[in-house]
């Protein structure tokens, strides 16, 4: 028996060794540094190299190591029924939240305007007349963490789910009709969804139609969510108004990609929450732990609905 922690593209020794010295009973390998692939029975995985998994003949169970298990669901390899699960702590969610307030705040307070007079020595009072709507697409763990914070702010809160449910206070839609409405409704429109089927490509030029004149989206959730071709020629004539994009098709965002340079397009570079390590270990014991007790891991997705 033994747990694999693998990212292809993280340095996760720090992660391994903090969760071996969690639970010395447990066998921890850290990839690339692999014993007998055969004695794995439970792997948390992050954009993994192709193959990894076939090699594995005894997983009862594999996680993402973060909150999107996109890159799980399309391995071939991924064996059919295996439970699925995914790392989404309450950290991650509050640092989810912080970055998607920042945002909103700095751009609806017009904090830039403030920085650039200081350089003239300008004083020149100045606060938005309207309180803006923040739309959510996605009520899940993280855009549920972001209502509270916004609720905490008096600011009002719309969302946007599959079952139309969302957290107390938020004015929740679903479905097609749903997502123009709330599109039609937002000051500030949030991508917290995760990548699907269903959501692939769903920011494009029908959704910019609707939005306000000046609108805000925000991307967070996956820059395949995003249809990049449509994105400039929405900016240019006005809806939205700014793009925030902390996520790209192709990470990380090429050198010469139009995105960089537009004035009306705000880019970091896919950090706005990033799994920490302490709550990752804490996680993936517990996760690890529950496996070995016969039960699902923690946040186990529905394989078909893709989330
Ligand atoms: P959850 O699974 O907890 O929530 C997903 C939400 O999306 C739910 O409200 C769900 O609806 C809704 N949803 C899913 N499919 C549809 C659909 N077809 N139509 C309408 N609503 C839909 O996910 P999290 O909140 O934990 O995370 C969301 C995503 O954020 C992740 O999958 C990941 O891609 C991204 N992420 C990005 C990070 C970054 O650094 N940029 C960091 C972490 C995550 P319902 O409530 O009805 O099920
Ligand atoms: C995640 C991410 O899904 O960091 O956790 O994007």
């Amino acid at each position: 028996m033994a747990l694999l922690i693998c990212a292809g593209d993280r340095d996760t020794r720090r992660l391994a060794t903090q969760v071996a010295s969690l639970a010395p009973d447990i066998e921890v390998q850290n990839w690339p540094e692999l014993g007998d692939p055969q004695q794995i029975d439970f792997a948390v995985l992050w954009r993994h190299p192709p193959g990894l998994l076939k090699s594995m003949t005894g997983l009862k169970a594999v996680s993402s190591m973060g909150a999107g298990v996109e890159h799980l669901l399309a391995d071939p390899d991924l064996p059919t029924g295996l439970p699925v699960g995914r790392l989404a702590g309450p950290r991650l969610a509050s640092d989810m939240a912080a970055y998607i307030v920042a945002q909103v705040l700095w751009h609806w307070r017009g904090l830039d305007r403030f920085h650039e007079q200081q350089a003239s020595a300008e004083w020149r009072p100045w606060a938005p007349r309207r309180v803006p709507t923040i739309g959510l697409l996605g009520t899940g763990q993280l855009g549920q963490a972001a209502a509270r914070a916004f609720q905490a702010l008096d600011l009002p809160v719309a969302g946007w789910s599959r079952s139309g449910l969302g957290p107390d206070g938020v004015a929740m839609h679903s479905g097609p009709a749903g997502l123009q409405t709330l599109a039609s409704e937002a000051d500030y429109l949030v991508c917290l969804l995760p990548l699907t089927a269903d959501t692939r490509g769903i920011l494009d030029h029908n959704l910019f139609e609707q939005m306000k004149p000046d609108a805000v989206l925000i991307n967070v959730g996956r820059g395949q969510h995003l249809t990049e071709a449509d994105l400039i020629p929405a900016l240019e004539a006005g809806r939205p108004g700014l793009a925030i994009l902390d996520v790209f098709d192709q990470e990380p965002l090429p050198a010469g990609h139009p995105f960089w340079a537009h004035s009306k397009i705000r880019i970091t570079p896919h950090c706005s929450a990033i799994t920490r390590t302490e709550e990752a270990a804490e996680l993936i014991l517990a996760s690890y732990r529950r496996v070995l007790a016969g039960q699902p891991p923690l946040g186990q997705v529905d394989r078909e609905l893709g989330y």
